[in-house]
């Protein structure tokens, strides 16, 4: 079982689509492990981001981030980085494939309303860097073992 942060992004909440990102997870099969709704400070912000710095957009990556709070959330199951990944679509919305949230929901690259981590390695750092380790919640969901083979 692998584990992934995941992010509704301020333009997500502001738009309430809070409840579609998390359906869609859900529907997929993924097992939430910790959610958590918060304002991001700017120096969460920016070691979240760190490998983003200097880049053009960096700037604005960082007041969009911090601009409005944001759902942040660990989900897992088997490959969650690649899954949530692929739920979510490509970085640029109007190249995501239709059906994924990206396409679903968004257009523009600076307002793509979701995060997810992109490796294994990447997602336990970012947990650890968003969550507590006793946020995170172990449960048995009674439905696993129609859904995790
Ligand atoms: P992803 O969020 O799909 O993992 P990323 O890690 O490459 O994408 O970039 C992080 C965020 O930065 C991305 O969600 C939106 C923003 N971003 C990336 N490339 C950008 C670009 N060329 N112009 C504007 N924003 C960009
Ligand atoms: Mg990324």
């Amino acid at each position: 079982m692998q584990r992934t942060l995941v992010l509704v992004k301020p333009d997500g909440v502001q738009r309430g689509l809070i409840g579609q990102v998390i359906t869609r997870l859900e529907n997929r099969g993924l097992r939430i492990v910790a959610a958590k709704f918060m304002q991001v400070s700017r120096e969460l912000a920016e070691t979240h981001y760190a490998i983003h710095k200097g880049k053009p957009f960096y700037d604005g990556l960082i007041n969009y981030i911090t601009s409005a709070p944001v759902m942040a959330m660990v989900w897992e199951g088997p490959d969650a980085v690649a899954a949530v990944r692929q739920t979510m679509g490509s970085t640029r919305p109007r190249e995501a494939a239709p059906g994924t949230i990206r396409h679903d929901f968004a257009l523009d690259v600076g307002r793509n309303l979701t995060h997810a981590s992109d490796s294994p390695e990447n997602g336990e750092a970012e947990i650890a860097l968003w969550f507590k380790p006793h946020e995170l919640v172990q449960w048995q969901r009674e439905i696993d073992r129609w859904i995790f083979e």
